[in-house]
């Protein structure tokens, strides 16, 4: 029974010898070393031996199982690397090769110029405040004296949710929520960025652009406070030679209201192609707070006087960057967004 023993050691390393994958050494292993395996096979005999040979069976028996189990573990650790090696040289990885290239995306030029718009502002001492895009015909309108039967509300130019909801066609009435929410506390001064949204689609023309509109209240606000930030403003943005001109204009939320043009960017005022050979560049709105719009949204228009302007993002984009065709900004053709 030691010499079957035995030889059934010689056999299993032979076998294991021959094993190519981890598959063939486990079931080597089931076949010897298993529940119903050779050496199991073997051990059942033991009942027919005499007693007193059995402890050195026993004890062969051990020393056999252990041989096949080192022997497998061995054999196991060969074919793995043989494994690991034969990948590697499949891979055939080159370490001295440059790493791929991948780029990093980044602002699109519109969030660039809004941000900027922000931080000078900022500078100044507004705040930013932000309001739904789809928003309550009331604050979008009524709340800045803008009549039922003014063109703004017409089916031609506001995109209609519901009767009384629309797409916010201004940032403005986030300035309403605001002094809403101030509940007639001064001083206010924010700005309010974002998307807005009008049924105009051509050239010069998107049915979302974006806005930067801005509020100030406060005690002895005058029109002068308001040429002081928007001068400021236009120097920080377009550069410190930069002059500013108002001419009077009409806002329903605004009186008396004005434009507010630059000195052009492209010629610094001699005349150009860009500024129709005026010298300059329209590039804002702006005004006093109509004593309307204060007394409806819980101000007391006796005590308090405020200034208000709107820009248009786009526009603003165009004219710091020499871009001259709006759709460029939503084509996302990364030969251009790649520019910034
Ligand atoms: C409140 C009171 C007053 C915001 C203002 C303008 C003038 C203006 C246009 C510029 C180009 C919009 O993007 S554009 O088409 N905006 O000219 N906006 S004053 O006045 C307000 C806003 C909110 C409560």
């Amino acid at each position: 029974m030691e010499q079957k023993l035995l030889q059934m050691a010689e056999e299993a390393k032979k076998v294991l010898e021959e094993a190519k994958s981890l598959e063939e050494i486990n079931e080597v292993r089931i076949r010897y070393l298993g529940k119903k395996g050779e050496l199991t096979r073997i051990l059942r005999g033991m009942g027919a031996l005499p007693p007193d040979r059995r402890p050195r069976v026993g004890q062969v028996a051990n020393e056999v199982r252990e041989v096949i189990e080192a022997t497998i573990a061995a054999r196991t650790a060969a074919v793995k690397e043989r494994i690991k090696q034969a990948r590697l040289l499949a891979e055939k990885i080159d370490l001295t090769l440059p790493g791929t290239n991948f780029s990093l995306g980044h602002f699109h030029p519109l969030t660039l110029v809004q941000r900027q718009i922000e931080d000078i502002f900022l500078g100044l001492g507004f705040e930013i405040a932000e309001g739904p895009e789809v928003e309550l015909d009331y604050y979008n309108f009524e709340a800045l004296n803008i009549p039922k039967d003014h063109p703004a509300r017409d089916m031609q130019d506001t995109f209609f949710i519901g009767e009384e909801v629309v797409l916010r066609t201004h940032t403005s009435p986030v300035q309403v929520r605001t002094m809403e929410r101030m509940a007639g506390r001064i001083p206010v001064k924010v700005i309010a960025p974002g998307k807005v949204y009008r049924r105009d689609d051509d050239a010069t023309h998107s049915p979302m652009f974006h806005q930067v509109e801005g509020l100030a209240i406060d005690t002895r606000i005058t029109f002068g406070d308001l040429k002081g930030v928007l001068q400021t403003f236009a120097a920080e943005m377009f550069g410190t030679s930069t002059r500013t001109r108002f001419r009077p204009s009409f806002f329903p939320f605004t009186e008396p209201s004005a434009e507010m043009d630059i000195s052009c960017v492209m010629c610094g005022g001699r005349g150009c192609r860009v500024c129709s050979y005026s010298g300059w560049l329209e590039i804002l709105g702006c005004g006093s707070v109509h004593p309307q719009v204060l007394e409806m949204s819980g101000y007391n228009s006796e005590e308090v006087t405020g200034f208000a302007f709107g820009m248009g993002i786009e526009r603003i984009t165009m004219l710091k960057y020499g871009i001259d065709d709006l759709r460029l900004f939503f084509d996302n053709d990364l030969r251009f967004l790649e520019q910034f």
